[in-house]
């Protein structure tokens, strides 16, 4: 399988991030990447496709926040990582102000997402990354892997937010949809719910989210996630949510991948992309569901007897040491 990855994504690294009420350093680091390249032969870099394809999905007043965010940060006198620390309540009226804080409040919808000096790049080479994934599927390749971070599924078209900056996931089927795929497929199976995909794919038909994911009852995103959410306007019925429970295991995860996948073939896509986060594993320090490494090949290959095209989106997986494994034990499936 091709493989690809930029170098230039490990520049995004943010110090700290507020977690139960205190700061601890912060989960989705560098370090993560370096652990599933000793594990992946031969990534690929990218080329650059350029702005056009991101500026399909993210708004330009979102994108020009993050690209300033932290330099107006830096101007306001700040030391660190730029993050917001207010947010208007659902349904306040717009107001389009300049203070940093103020867009803070506008453009992300957490405190756990710091926009450091070089997040922009990060993220730009991450989009970039699932792009050419997505570039070689649609030229033939049953399969390819993209190795992104910033992870990007909780980053809604003029919102980040969970670690996620730009929806890579999202990115990448609008370039399939723009190269004339009819109808694309995205299957999340990050243990958090892809809050942002879900969104910017809400009321279209034409982009299936199917997402199994930690019950927003007792996990993040909360306000995401419930099984009653199934889509908007053109987009009813294009939106499956599928929770569980803390504590589930592969015998339950099979049942509920089951149903994801007889409703992905319902759909007939042309291509699936595939939302992988390994922080479902059993021993994720931030998530609670029991899979083992070995469970990881059995639920590709379960993906890849849907015999479809498919771009794998790396999402989360914040147990560094067994990440590699990991996610070698998922592509071995394909
Ligand atoms: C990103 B991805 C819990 C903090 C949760 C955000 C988690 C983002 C996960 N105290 N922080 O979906 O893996
Ligand atoms: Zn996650």
């Amino acid at each position: 399988m091709k493989l690809f990855f930029d170098p230039r994504q490990l520049d995004h690294a943010p110090a700290l991030e507020l977690h139960n009420g205190g700061y601890v350093p912060y989960a989705e680091h560098p370090g993560r990447v370096k652990n599933m390249l000793a594990r992946l032969t031969e990534t690929e870099a990218p080329t650059d496709r350029g702005e056009t394809p991101i500026a399909r999905i993210h708004g330009p007043a979102y994108l020009a926040f993050l690209k300033s965010a932290h330099r107006q940060w830096v101007d306001a006198g700040r030391a660190g990582d730029a993050t917001g620390y207010v947010w208007p309540i659902v349904g306040r009226r717009p107001l389009h102000l300049q203070r940093i804080d103020a867009q803070f409040g506008q453009y992300s919808f957490d405190a756990a997402s710091p926009v450091a000096a070089q997040t922009w790049d990060g993220a730009y080479w991450a989009a970039q990354t699932a792009l050419a994934a997505t570039d070689a599927v649609l030229n033939g390749a049953p399969a390819a892997f993209a190795l992104c971070r910033p992870p990007g599924h909780h980053a809604g078209a003029d919102y980040l937010g969970g670690y996620c900056y730009l929806n890579n996931v999202a990115i990448a089927a609008q370039a399939a949809i723009d190269a004339g795929k009819a109808r694309v497929a995205i299957l999340d199976v990050d243990y958090h719910h892809g809050n942002g995909t879900q969104d910017i794919f809400y009321d279209r038909g034409d982009v299936l989210f199917v997402s199994i994911h930690a019950d927003p009852v007792t996990d993040y995103p909360f306000f995401w996630g419930h099984a009653d959410e199934c889509g908007d306007g053109a987009g009813e019925g294009a939106n499956l949510n599928i929770p569980l429970p803390r504590g589930t295991g592969m015998a339950d995860y099979q049942v509920a991948l089951k149903t994801a996948l007889y409703s992905i073939a319902a759909f007939a896509p042309e291509v699936l992309l595939v939302s992988f986060g390994a922080d479902t594993y059993e021993g994720d320090p931030i998530s609670q569901f029991k899979l083992k490494t070995e469970d990881f090949t059995e639920i590709a290959a379960q993906i890849s007897a849907a015999d479809l095209p498919t771009v794998i989106v790396m999402e989360g997986g914040y147990a560094t040491e067994a990440l590699g494994d990991n996610v070698a034990s998922f592509l071995s499936g394909f």
